[in-house]
């Protein structure tokens, strides 16, 4: 019976999700996953990134990619050996926005990987720039400025590429690469995203960026689905010959590489393009039609719609991506995600248990105490300058303040994502901090929407799954609608549903406009 595996490059670790779908029978085969700080310790990353002393910048190594995949792939061999020989096609979704940066020698390399060697070693010598930046990565303020200026203004830029100049988007990230080390870019023969790379790596050829995943670069002309000569020129000299042209999310880039079929006794299943972490997050939770939101609370925190119409965030911060299933999305990103929660869990020297107990003990709406948690420079609103903002809140109360982080961050998703999607219904939960209850019932509440939860953890790892499915299906020239493609996998947790409190929403209606004029209150003070 034909299995698909589905591959999650995560921020902080690799996962690897395979199903088995046969007519109607569908079903998960298992889950494993690989933390990058704890097994590739070499790398010396934290929580699956370096920082420099500045902290707008945040990069990884891209060979700690290539060495986790070849790590992951010999722990599945063993555990699905079975299951594996059947394999059909795989896919994969990577965290967005970061790149990688391959000389002419790296480039003939993909190709010709020898099986006896580990991958990673053989494409040290490949690579034009050793340490990747990431989506954590805010440096670039200064190349967004150039960028909008030079192609007439951020509304133009977002009305073409979805979103205005962004510092973590791959363009102005490239830009800033080729005026810190010109001699490093002119040596670089091909650009890819980290799934476009990933995908290059398995199928041993130069994989295409998808245009779900090419959305975040600040390159693409949403509309058309390819990318927009305009923005290549005010990016960077000679962008054009170092990327490939976009391409569907549903290509069909080769099979399995000699590399992966001799060293792991793989057979030469199809790899499908990869995409990015939300886009396929969007499918793995079964988001195919518009009127509800996905909210992933992983390293960020990410909300996520589909859309059938192009639609602009006002101020360019939420963006507007081609979404794998040919329609549009909306991602509007927070960077004080699951980091922050645990920063508030370790200063008050808790568990998560202990969490949850707190946030079950204190009233919704916490007496008015309000929190903004920006640790980390925040991506939505903006905000360059880093710290922890409370209002009537004593910083001694464990519990209220571990109601503020979790009330902030509902309100902030809520009040930032009604461009999107203002009156959704339903949410759908995903991500670590998903499988707390009381954080769901914040969320309901906050967001007046009743929150399910989809059976499997991963929606990321469990959309590439699908989409490689989906992708198989059209290369052997059987078309597919995405409703028959996610049937039986994305079943919600029938014990998981959370209803929302109509007092509590009515509460939080009020307490949303007091959080966003404490918001624009301190906005204004760090601006000035
Ligand atoms: C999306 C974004 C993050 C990363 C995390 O725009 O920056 O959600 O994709 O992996």
């Amino acid at each position: 019976m034909p299995t698909y595996l589905g591959l999650d490059s995560s921020t902080q670790s690799l996962t690897a999700t395979l199903i088995r779908v046969d007519g109607e029978t569908r079903e998960i085969v298992g889950e494993h996953s690989l933390v990058f700080d704890g097994s590739l310790p070499h790398f010396g990353t934290y929580r699956g990134v370096i920082r420099d002393d500045d902290p707008a910048m945040v990069l990884a190594p891209p060979l700690m990619w290539v060495e986790a995949l070849d790590q992951l792939m010999s722990d599945i061999c063993r555990s699905w050996r079975r299951e594996l020989a059947d394999l059909a096609a795989l896919s994969g979704s990577a965290q967005q926005h970061g790149s990688v940066y391959l000389n002419s020698l790296g480039l003939a390399q993909l190709t010709t990987l020898d099986p006896l060697k580990p991958a990673g070693d053989q494409l040290r010598p490949g690579l034009s720039r050793v340490l990747s930046p990431v989506w954590m990565d805010s440096s670039t303020a200064e190349e967004c400025r150039e960028i909008e200026q030079t192609v007439g203004g951020g509304d133009v830029m977002a009305r073409r590429t979805g979103a205005r100049a962004t510092e973590r988007f791959t363009g102005p990230q490239i830009r800033a690469f080729f005026k810190r080390d010109p001699r490093a870019y002119d040596s670089t023969a091909r650009i890819h995203l980290v799934s476009s790379f990933l995908a290059s790596v398995l199928a041993g050829a130069d994989a295409p960026i998808d245009y779900g995943d090419g959305s975040g670069m600040n390159l693409m002309d949403v509309a058309a689905r390819a990318f927009w000569p305009a923005a290549m020129d005010a990016t960077a000299p000679r962008l054009a010959e170092k990327l490939l042209p976009i391409a569907a999310s549903w290509t069909s880039v080769g099979t399995l590489s000699r590399y992966w079929r001799e060293r792991y006794h793989l057979p030469p299943a199809r790899v499908i393009a990869w995409s990015g972490d939300n886009p396929c997050s969007l499918i793995g939770t079964g988001l195919v039609a518009e009127g509800a939101l996905a909210i992933s609370l992983g390293t960020s925190d990410t909300v996520c719609g589909v859309m059938c119409e192009f639609r602009s965030h006002a101020d360019g911060i939420g963006y507007v991506s081609a979404s794998p299933t040919g329609d549009y999305m909306g991602t509007t990103t927070f960077m004080n995600g699951s980091l922050a929660r645990e920063r508030i869990r370790d200063n008050y020297g808790l568990d998560w248990a202990r969490v949850s107990a707190a946030l079950a003990s204190s009233p919704p709406g916490n007496r008015g105490g309000l929190m903004l948690p920006w640790f980390d420079p925040e991506i939505t609103p903006r905000v360059s300058k880093t710290g922890l903002h409370r209002r009537n809140l004593d910083p001694a109360d464990q519990v209220a303040n571990v109601r503020a982080i979790v009330e902030a961050q509902m309100m902030a998703m809520a009040n930032h994502t009604q461009w999107m999607s203002a009156d959704a219904s339903l949410v759908y939960a995903t991500g670590g901090a998903s499988g707390n209850r009381a954080v769901l019932q914040v969320m309901a509440d906050v967001f007046g929407a009743e929150v399910v939860r989809p059976r499997s953890g991963n929606g990321a790892a469990l959309g590439a799954a699908l989409r490689a499915f989906h992708g198989e299906r059209l290369a052997a020239g059987h078309a597919i609608e995405w409703k028959d493609v996610i049937r039986g996998f994305t079943d919600t947790d029938q014990n998981a549903r959370v209803q929302p409190n109509a007092e509590a929403t009515r509460m939080y209606a009020q307490l949303r406009k007091q959080y966003a004029e404490f918001e624009n209150e301190v906005l204004r003070n760090l601006s000035q």
